[in-house]
């Protein structure tokens, strides 16, 4: 290999550590929910190249509303799963999608994007 070759595979390697690094560790940004006047648990989440905070804390047996505003045109981020409430959503652009959900277990939930690329997760304490 000359030396053109080693820095090609050094950026190569760079760059795929990058993305492990950004996906496993990057930008976490933990928010627990407000309690409104009406007793309900509120977030709310901003959707643009992933979700943000994508940790949102809340406590079990009260309603949660999860304010879901999509900032982007990206298809990536059009649709929202949430398996253990059984939900999939779009997420129509530059508009807040309202979710509400009741989390009856304890535990720790994804949501992702259609495509399981964006993840966020609901922790239920
Ligand atoms: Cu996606």
């Amino acid at each position: 290999m000359d030396t053109s070759q080693i820095l090609v595979t050094l950026g190569g390697v760079g760059l795929a550590g990058f993305v492990v690094w950004y996906f496993f560790f990057g930008k976490r940004e933990t928010k627990a929910a407000t309690v409104n006047d009406s007793g309900i648990q509120e977030v709310a989440i901003t959707v643009k190249g992933g979700y943000s905070p994508d940790i949102i804390e809340v406590v079990q047996g009260k309603p949660v509303r999860l304010k879901f505003y999509r900032d982007e045109t990206s298809s990536c981020s059009e649709e929202l799963v949430f398996s253990e409430f059984k939900l999939r959503r779009d997420l129509p652009a530059f508009e807040t999608t309202i979710i509400d959900i009741l989390p009856t277990n304890k535990g720790t939930f994804e949501f992702t994007c259609g495509m399981n690329m964006l993840r966020g997760k609901l922790v239920v304490r």
